[in-house]
């Protein structure tokens, strides 16, 4: 295992402690380990930068995965607001000899914000992000299953994935009562929002649906519930034995709310967001504007 940081062509790889097994004598990356992969502290300070000549900012890198599932570490610099593709590509395109590359992000407290295996072409791995804020964030480089050899990794800012619906106040999506509105998980951190206009006292039962109840695509659908102000009133993952998410809100005062549909786990997909009233009657909504 290896843990590697680059600063635009300076490549500087640090020997990483080696537990568990005896005899670890070899240089850092022909150690030969069966040993699970483990989470390894880039060092700081000296962070990946991405070529910013071009059009758009990217950087390309090789690497190989010497052991199964070993980690090589990437340290980036990530802007807010910007999409960001990561590729790890290996023979899939025969831009390497590695069968299945794995990806996993990680911000700079090592949270886990996305992980992909397939959704390169073949089997290469293909992150799509957008940070919230700005920070470090670590490219994890792996291996899916007994997979070795050498990789291509490639980020790149990108403008390709276009989102249908913001996720933030300022978005165009709309849902009223007892008008299902559908949209899609385009990436993994995706989030769209719906504006919907609720009465005060008047309790609501909010469902987002995808591939549980045939209503869309997605496989576990992640529900949210914020107020005006952003506050989130409401939120639901799993409801009623399935992975389709249900709020029930007893909306605290009249005005506009927001719905944000997201998926558990980065999945992509379609879905379905609905909004009644509670005992399945419609109320005209907002009548006095
Ligand atoms: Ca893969
Ligand atoms: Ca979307
Ligand atoms: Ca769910």
């Amino acid at each position: 295992m290896s843990s590697r940081v680059l600063s635009r062509a300076t490549a500087v790889v640090v020997a990483a402690a080696v537990s568990g097994i005896g005899a670890a004598m070899a240089a850092p990356e022909d150690v030969v380990r069966t040993a699970p992969m483990a989470w390894m502290q880039s060092s700081p300070g000296n962070p990946l930068a991405l070529d910013t000549s071009g059009s758009l900012p990217s950087l390309v890198t090789e690497g190989q995965i010497f052991v199964a599932q070993a980690e090589e570490h990437y340290e980036i610099r990530l802007d807010a607001g910007h999409t960001y593709a990561i590729d790890m590509a290996g023979a899939p395109t025969d831009q390497g000899s590695l069968s299945d590359p794995l990806l996993r992000l990680r911000d700079s407290q090592g949270n886990e914000v996305a992980v992909d295996d397939d959704s390169g072409t073949g089997f290469n791995a293909r992150i799509i992000y957008t940070p919230v804020a700005t920070g470090l964030f670590t490219i994890a480089a792996s291996s899916y299953g007994s997979a070795t050899g050498s990789y291509s990794l490639r980020v790149e800012e990108t403008t390709e994935y276009a989102d249908d619906y913001a996720g933030h106040a300022g978005t165009r999506g709309v849902v009223m009562v007892g008008q299902p509105m559908t949209g899609a998980i385009e990436y993994g951190a995706d989030a769209d929002w719906f504006a919907v206009q609720l009465n005060g006292g008047q309790t609501y039962v909010i469902n987002l649906e995808g591939s549980p109840s045939g209503r869309g695509t997605l496989s576990d659908p992640l529900l949210t519930v914020h107020a005006e102000d952003g506050l989130e009133v409401g939120a639901n993952d799993d409801f009623g034995g399935t992975l389709n998410s249900q709020v029930t809100l007893t909306a605290p005062s009249t005005g506009r709310y927001f719905i944000s549909a997201q998926s558990y786990g980065y999945s992509t997909g379609t879905y379905t967001v609905s909004v009644a009233t509670a005992g399945g009657g419609q109320i005209p909504v907002a009548e006095n504007k």
